[in-house]
């Protein structure tokens, strides 16, 4: 069953249908630019966290932009690669953010890379909670595309892309409250933060089994398609907010996990919970099957 169809069957409405088709149309362009692999190099230019921009970030953000700008429903949009929010329309009703290439470090190195896209009701992202969104669409970028897609109270699905178009994988995507596998963002912390060493130490001596890329999709990915394990990626002395950021990454994953029955935290409140502030605002996340993400919180709580 196709993207399209399935969106229908789910009941998401008109409007929203045609946003969630416009961000497949986007990943699907930029699946092609980044498996074809014409587009190497650095273009040059930093984003607004001082970050040097692939030319294929610069590339992705432009053929997202571009499905977007076609739909009149959309009033503002954010973009990782963009200096400030933007208004594409002023009477449009949903308000969409998104890092059109989240992994660029791996790019060169061929590892799997993604699209992260939030759609919100409209208006700024300022003040914006990631419980206030309306759908999330994710995609994968590995041996093969495969695309996620959460809306509000109606679950997380998986998608995979072929010749005919995004086909229905998997639905209702369950997460599992425990499963022993672990993604240690950030582990450099370790050596200033007693409380992630100890939470290190506690995943080894279970036995727990280490899957961590360095992209936020891909591993959050396994957790999602395995149906379990937690993924964190805490903040320490020089960096107390952590490296992934709330509007781009953080709240959007949360959404994805916890429409599929996970838990996400900050380490002291629930992701969806917490207001942006500014937009490149960065948060601590602990995030994944909920009673693992609970054992990792003991270990923060405790102090
Ligand atoms: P890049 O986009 O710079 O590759 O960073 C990817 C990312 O934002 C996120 O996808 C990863 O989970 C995280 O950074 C990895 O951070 P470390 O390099 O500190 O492990």
């Amino acid at each position: 069953m196709q993207l399209d169809e399935h969106l229908k069957i789910l009941g998401v409405n008109d409007a929203l249908h045609a946003v969630v088709m416009s961000c497949a149309q986007g990943v699907f362009d930029i699946a092609n630019v980044v498996h074809t692999g014409e587009i190497l190099g650095y273009a040059g230019t930093q984003n607004v966290f001082g970050e040097s921009q692939l030319k294929l970030d610069v590339v992705s953000n432009d053929l997202l932009i571009a499905e977007l700008k076609k739909l009149p429903s959309i009033h503002m949009i954010a973009s990782e690669e963009l200096d400030d929010e933007q208004e594409l329309h002023a009477d449009g009703d949903f308000s969409v953010a998104f890092d059109p290439l989240d992994g660029s470090s791996l790019v060169d190195v061929n590892f799997a890379v993604g699209t992260i896209i939030a759609i919100y009701p409209k208006g700024s992202f300022i003040g914006k909670k990631a419980s206030e969104m309306r759908a999330a669409v994710v995609a994968v970028y590995g041996p093969r595309t495969t695309l996620f897609v959460a809306v509000a109270g109606k679950g997380t699905h998986q998608y995979l892309l072929t010749s005919g178009g995004f086909e229905l994988q998997k639905e209702k995507m369950k997460v599992d409250d425990e499963g022993r596998y672990f993604a240690p963002g950030n582990l450099r912390a370790c050596a200033k933060n007693p409380q992630y060493k100890a939470l290190v130490d506690y995943w080894l001596a279970n036995q727990y089994t280490l899957r961590y890329s360095g992209g936020m999709v891909p591993d959050m990915n396994h957790i999602l398609v395995k149906g379990r394990g937690v993924f964190t990626y805490p903040g320490y002395s020089d960096e107390p907010n952590g490296k992934l950021r709330l509007l781009y990454e953080c709240g959007t994953m949360s959404f994805l996990m916890i429409e599929a029955g996970g838990a996400a935290s900050d380490g002291a409140m629930s992701l969806l919970d917490k207001p942006l502030e500014h937009l490149d605002q960065r948060s601590p996340i602990f995030v994944g099957s909920k009673k693992e993400v609970e054992k990792a919180l003991e270990f923060f709580i405790m102090g």
